[in-house]
């Protein structure tokens, strides 16, 4: 076959290359169930797939049409079941960017069914039979029993064909030929796996005469009144049907296109989804519908839901499972909602598409609000600086309205999506004007947004991804740098802003997240965003050992991809919430729990933006070194929105024991929702009440006792040390395989790894050889009954270090005498080192971390501890972390990100106990606290782990006890750790830690 090229040739472009939204599909309508019959599609189908379109066409013309089908599920993604291989690239196109051209390697299969129409179908001639597809990923040719219905585009929207008279009876052959790229490919860049496939629903649908052909409803709410507006505009054959609509709860019948005001509604929001189930009928057909009456907004630069401000606690959701890709099971949307609804989370971006319409179901009922994003993005343009972008280019224009239309027609009557967006990353140009000027005309009652122009001509809202905390808090005073033109700059200064993304979830961290949402709370003008995103991209794989991991960029052996830039979200691929998602939950939790021990009160404020508290029950605790001493329900008043009050704690208690003594006060729900049951938290507030014993009775002091003969180890107490350097050998009888020693080094996360080499903090502390710290032992001396070493502590090359020292004391403990008969070596007896750390020269950057590091050969597997947890926390990411006693085994206490990093310390320690099967351990005790991380491998082994999988457990517990950690901050696509949160080598540093037997 010979290439046409050139738009004078366009009539001979093949039906994929067109930039055409395709051929034959019907006018684009809303999603709806009715009474109508349907037919399922979905099953096993044939498949086949080839390397280029000509070899399918071959395949088809020539001897081979019989040859090589296999069984494909549908939906599916083929390359999921083992034709081919999935892609993962985030900007860059995976072909040459050459629009609407695509290489001849062009992934092409052939899907067939073979299906009968159910016995009771109706006649033909009664009626007629529509064929849907509800996503197929990039393009497609139908043909049914050998006639074709006609091809399209738009990977993740609805397209109907008019089955007509080729239908039969029995032996229907429908015959679906789809293409990996196409000239949808350039509208589709979005930054995930390209998967290609009929990857949602196909269904036959039976339309009756006289059946609803779309429905649109108006429903609308008054929050001056009270009242709804209701108005159900229907058609039949293109033009406006005569039907009925009736909601009996409202007691409530009106003709289509009537409009109904209805005092006294519930109005539907994210808080309180109340919807009113309806019916249309038609002479044909009776439509179930679910009506949520709301209007949305925008008022005084804000953004209104029936009158009422919103704070979006929001997420981006890419449709993703690990072992479907994009076909996402209907149980897995549940999921989602349920997880997002436990967690705080109030809004969904769809990035970067219409979902799967089942997932707005959820959304309606549950309660979430959405912006509902159209299929595209031509985010590769960038490198070409916008040329050719079709966003600007007159020949797309009408497949970018058709990608609107689609969206906006199929969604139009979730009262969920308040937003239509017009894509993602797609630059600026006029065919986003025409497609916002097609919304705004199609559907006026929702907001439009788009983030890639950032002048706002055509959207409702000022929208922004990664801004940082300062230029968000500069638009939030409405003060942000002016635009070029002053009357965009006005109309722009004017409009309520969200960040349509921010706070990367990319392995540890995001850090931050309690910045930024002070300042959405503290300016009316910021109404909140959509951290990115919700799950990580991990597709399920086994090793060469058959261990299975997630795979991600690369991993199949892609020449082009993006690594691991797909494992960015708050959930990993199977669903487990990361640390990043119950921080956030606790960032956005929608009550304020404000606990002031002294006071013995507790702020209450409800933050949240519809409903009072009456759903919620409050309980307080007193802990005494995390150990629940007493506990109670508390009243708190119901509290509208926005309002607080001042709640007394009760009286001080009788029994009053030794300790750090702490109090929490809860939120949980009250009664069962659809949701969460009774009792699941919702929010939570803790404030110390009396700080631990300062004076621990000291013990008799045990002194040095030196090596009699050259060689011969040092004993202090229930420990030995080598004279020579001074290093811990052996303590309480375990074998210490690295001593104890300052240690500055972190296995990088995805944020100090940063965008790019030249941003890369992990760069930068590598060019100053911090992963490779050279220790100078400067002396070794008993002074009384102290050992003390000195040492310096620097990188190769470096013109700066630290200065320590270590003293190491030991005292007899209340715990044990030392001398009875069958005590542990050791027992009643405990080991002490200080700490003392200064800077010795300028320090060029910041330190990852400040503290000790040591390993110890046992199989101590069981860790306990009291301070924060129980999850892992840093600096500036603590805010889910409470104070309380813990336990849990080694290998849990490992964070399992799908790119091994840096993970799992728990903050604040005061103190941990490490037990082995045996019974033996250790117990460590902070000066005042430590953070801890433990874990059966080396810093470096972590380091230099691409999967979890090469990092074995080996014969020594690696402990990290430190002072202080550099914060996570969120620079691998964002802004960096905020200054409050730098390590910085300025100041001198003290901090000490205990060891005895486990108590
Ligand atoms: C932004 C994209 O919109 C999103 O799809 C994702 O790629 C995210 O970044 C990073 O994971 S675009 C970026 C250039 C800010």
């Amino acid at each position: 076959m010979i290439n046409t090229r050139g738009r004078s040739d366009r009539a001979k472009i093949a039906y994929y290359e067109d930039p055409s939204p395709g051929t034959g599909a019907l006018a684009p309508r809303a999603a709806f169930r009715s009474d109508a019959r349907t037919l399922s599609l979905n099953g096993d189908w044939r498949f086949r797939l080839f390397p280029t379109v000509a070899h399918a066409e071959a395949a088809e013309a020539g001897q081979g049409e019989e040859d090589g089908w296999e069984k494909l599920p549908v939906p599916s993604h083929w390359a999921l079941h083992g034709h081919g291989a999935p892609q993962y690239t985030n900007i860059r196109y995976p072909f040459p960017v050459d629009p609407p051209h695509l290489p001849t390697e062009n992934p092409t299969g052939d899907h067939r069914l073979v299906f009968d129409l159910p016995a009771d179908w109706p006649e033909p001639g009664d009626g007629r039979t529509l064929l849907r597809f509800d996503g197929v990923e990039s393009c497609y040719r139908v043909r049914l029993n050998g006639r074709e219905l006609g091809t399209a585009k738009g990977s993740r929207l609805p397209h109907e064909f008019d089955a007509g008279p080729q239908l039969r009876r029995h032996g229907n052959v429908l015959s679906v030929r789809v293409h990996q790229w196409s000239s949808g490919s350039y509208v589709e860049d979005q930054d995930m796996w390209w998967l290609a496939g009929i990857f949602r629903a196909v269904t036959l649908l039976h339309r009756p005469e006289a059946a609803v052909e779309d429905v649109f409803v108006h429903a609308g709410y008054d929050h001056r009144t009270g009242h709804g507006t209701l108005r159900v505009d229907a058609s039949v054959d293109a033009v406006p049907a005569g039907g009925r609509v009736t909601v009996p709860e409202l007691g409530l019948t009106l003709a289509t296109g009537e409009t109904a005001t209805v005092p006294g509604v519930q109005p539907w929001s994210a808080e309180a989804p109340r919807l009113y189930e309806a019916t249309l009928t038609t002479g044909g057909e009776r439509v179930p519908l679910r009506l949520g009456f709301r209007t949305v907004a925008v008022e005084d630069g804000v953004i209104t839901v029936n009158g009422r401000p919103l704070l979006l606690r929001g997420v981006n959701r890419h449709e993703f499972h690990p072992d479907h890709g994009r076909a996402v099971p209907h149980a897995t949307m549940r999921e989602d909602v349920l997880l997002m609804k436990r967690h705080n989370i109030n809004a969904v971006r769809t990035s970067h598409y219409p979902p799967d319409p089942a997932f707005l179901d959820l959304c309606d009922e549950f309660g979430l609000w959405v912006i509902d994003e159209a299929d595209l993005e031509t985010h590769g343009f960038i490198y070409g600086d916008w040329r050719g972008n079709p966003a600007d280019d007159p020949d797309w224009e009408e497949a970018l309205i058709d990608r609107a239309a689609r969206m906006v027609e199929r969604d139009k009557n979730h009262p969920s999506v308040i937003m239509w967006s017009l894509g993602n990353e797609s630059g600026t140009g006029r065919n986003l004007a025409a497609m916002s000027r097609w919304i705004r005309d199609r559907d006026p009652s929702r907001l439009i947004h788009y983030e890639g122009d950032w002048s706002c001509e055509h959207t409702d809202v000022y929208s922004r991804m990664y801004a940082s905390h300062e230029e968000v808090e500069a638009i939030g005073r409405r003060a942000e740098k002016p635009l070029d033109d002053p009357r965009l700059d006005a109309r722009r200064r004017a409009l309520p802003f969200i960040q349509c993304e921010y706070a990367h979830a990319m392995g540890n961290g995001p850090g931050g997240l309690t910045e930024y949402q002070r300042l959405f709370e503290t300016y009316e003008r910021l109404q909140g965003g959509f951290v990115w995103e919700w799950i990580d991209h991990g597709l399920r794989a086994r090793d060469a050992a058959g261990r299975p991991y997630f795979a991600y960029g690369g991993d199949f052996g892609e020449p082009l991809h993006d690594g691991n830039f797909c494992a960015d979200g708050l959930l990993f691929p199977d669903r487990t919430p990361s640390p990043g998602l119950l921080e956030y939950k606790k960032v956005v939790e929608p009550v304020g729990i404000c606990v002031d021990a002294a006071a013995r009160t507790v702020r209450v404020t409800n933050k949240y933006d519809v409903i009072d508290l009456t759903g919620l029950a409050f309980c307080w605790s007193r802990e005494v070194e995390g150990r629940r001493e007493a506990e109670g329900a508390l009243d708190v008043p119901p509290l509208a929105p926005g309002e607080s009050a001042e709640v007394a704690l009760p009286e001080a208690f009788a029994a009053e024991s030794e300790g750090e003594e702490w109090w929490t006060v809860r939120a949980v729900l009250a009664a069962d929702t659809a949701w969460a049951p009774a009792g699941h938290e919702v929010a939570w507030g803790q404030a110390r009440a009396r700080g631990p014993a300062v004076t621990r009775t000291p013990g008799a002091r045990i002194a040095p006792v030196s090596a009699p003969r050259a060689g011969d180890l040092l004993t202090l107490g229930p420990a030995t040390f080598d004279p020579l350097d001074g290093s811990l050998r052996t303590l309480h009888g375990l074998h210490i395989a690295v001593p104890p020693r300052l240690n500055v080094w972190r296995a990088t996360t995805d944020n100090d790894r940063g965008p790019d080499e030249a941003r890369s903090l992990a760069a930068l502390w590598r060019r100053h050889a911090l992963d490779r710290m050279r220790h100078r032992c400067d002396g070794v001396a008993v002074e009384g009954e102290s050992l003390v070493v000195t040492a310096r502590v620097a990188p190769p090359g470096g013109f700066f270090g630290l200065l320590v020292s270590y003293r190491w004391t030991s005292e007899r403990t209340s715990e044990g005498t030392g001398e009875r008969p069958g005590e542990r070596p050791g027992d009643g007896t405990r080991l002490d080192l200080a700490v003392d750390i200064a800077p010795d020269g300028e320090w060029p950057c910041p330190l990852p971390r400040l503290g000790l590091a040591m390993g110890v050969r046992a199989p101590l597997d069981w860790i306990e501890w009291y301070g924060g947890g129980p999850g892992e926390s840093y600096p500036d990411t603590r805010r889910a972390a409470r104070t309380g006693r813990w336990a849990t085994t080694v290998e849990e206490f490992q964070t399992p990100y799908v790119f091994p990093q840096e993970n799992g310390s728990r903050g604040d320690v005061r103190w941990a106990e490490l037990r082995g099967p045996d019974g033996g351990g250790l117990r460590i005790e902070g000066r005042p606290a430590f953070a801890l991380t433990a874990r059966r491998w080396t810093t470096e082994q972590l380091e230099a782990a691409r999967h979890p999988y090469d990092l074995t457990p080996g014969e020594v517990l690696h402990l990290d006890l430190d002072a202080a950690q550099h914060g996570i901050g969120t620079a691998s696509c964002g802004p960096g750790v905020l200054a409050p949160y730098e390590l910085r080598a300025t100041e001198r540093t003290r901090f000490g830690v205990g060891f005895t037997l486990p108590r």
